[in-house]
């Protein structure tokens, strides 16, 4: 998507004896966003470490094996599931002569390349260049060496800035340039909501069918696609839930376990509209193996927000269970759903009725 050529990359995952991470799942989400991002993953490397190595993040010998792997797959760009200090992406792609990212710098690349709106571009640089800070000179030296590459680039293809003090300043005036814009926002929203006691936001983890959900009850054509973060800005559309119900269902940004809080801050404004609803509904992918797991991240950062609106968990993609799946008894905060198969959709509709009045 972002890159003309495509990249090739090793994935590195670093477990410590502390945490205790589903390797495959968290592989998998890697790839994933790897592949979102337009790189092929061409060769993994795992390691189980007490703490990081205080010059290369992981061992010597693992390094060595992390250069020979490169070099024989011919990979152009090594991607750490681990958040990595300036020193150490520095270290790194020195040795071993090929870029290095870690998977937040990854997910603002996939970001950069989804802003549309000003706000949205506004709050991606604002993201990257705090993420950037800690991290200068190791960036900048990775992009007059190996080209901006992956986790390089601004929205609208610009080249970050590397000049720490212009970065400063700039921090500065987008901070100003995102609170008026939000603010703006704010009055628009009263606006737009005209007082509505009936404000539902989709919420949940990427991928989860929150677009799909909402494309489903107000008939529109948002974008939907089977990669992460395909929605980056939230859309709000006026639904009629038959007897003459309307609601405003507004569409967000999906969340993702581990953003560092660089992110959250940005996109703040953002996440803010599910603070405003009245009804959340929480979209899970139920077909996900790890889709407990990402029903927490979802339910923390709700919690961070500050959200506190009813909440009615939707489990989506029961269709993808081929014996069959038998309807549990949904409780009356959940349900169990297919948006593809349309299955179930008019129970939804009355909970959401029966929980708006
Ligand atoms: N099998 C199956 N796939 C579904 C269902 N609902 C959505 N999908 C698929 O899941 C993928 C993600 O759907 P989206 O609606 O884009 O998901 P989202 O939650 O909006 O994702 P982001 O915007 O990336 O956070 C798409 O490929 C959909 O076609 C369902 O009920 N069953
Ligand atoms: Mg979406």
């Amino acid at each position: 998507m972002l890159e003309k050529k495509k990249r090739r990359a090793i994935i590195v995952i670093v477990e410590f004896n502390k945490d205790k991470i589903q390797l495959g799942e968290v592989k998998q989400e890697l790839i994933s966003l790897a592949t979102t991002a337009g790189v092929e993953v061409v060769g993994e490397l795992y390691q189980k470490r007490e703490s990081p190595d205080s010059k290369f993040f992981i061992g010597q010998g693992k390094i060595e094996e992390l250069k020979k792997l490169a070099e024989e797959n011919n990979a152009d760009l090594v991607i750490f599931e681990n958040e990595l200090l300036g020193s150490k992406i520095s270290n790194i792609s020195n040795y071993l002569e090929v870029n290095v990212i870690d998977r937040s710098m990854l997910i603002l690349d996939i970001f950069a390349g989804r802003a549309k709106s000003n706000e949205g571009k506004l709050q991606v640089q604002l993201a990257q260049l705090k993420y950037s800070l800690p991290r200068l000179r190791a960036l900048s030296e990775n992009n007059n060496k190996y080209g901006a590459g992956v986790g390089m680039r601004g929205p609208g293809e610009t080249k970050l800035e590397t000049n720490k003090r212009i970065i400063e300043k700039e921090i500065q005036n987008k901070t100003v340039e995102l609170k008026k814009l939000v603010s703006h926002r704010n009055t628009n929203r009263q606006q737009r909501m005209g007082g509505s006691k009936n404000i539902v936001a989709i919420v949940g983890y990427t991928n989860s069918g929150k677009s799909s959900l909402l494309n489903l009850l107000s008939k529109e054509e948002i974008y939907v696609k089977d990669e992460l973060f395909a929605t980056l800005e939230t859309t709000t559309r006026k639904t009629w839930l038959g007897d003459g119900k309307e609601i405003l269902l507004i569409d967000t940004v999906g969340f993702i376990n581990n953003l560092p809080h660089e992110f959250i801050e940005a996109f703040g404004s953002t996440l803010e509209e599910c603070v405003y609803a009245n009804l959340l509904l929480h979209v899970v992918d139920f077909s996900h193996p790890n889709y407990k797991n990402q029903m927490k991240t979802t339910l923390n950062l709700l919690k961070k927000l500050g959200a506190t609106a009813p909440i009615i968990t939707v489990y989506n993609k029961i269709d993808k269970f081929k014996t069959g799946f038998v309807l549990e008894d949904s409780d009356k905060d959940s349900i169990y759903i297919s948006v593809i198969k349309q299955t179930n959709i008019e129970n939804l509709k009355s909970l959401i009725k029966s929980k708006l009045n």
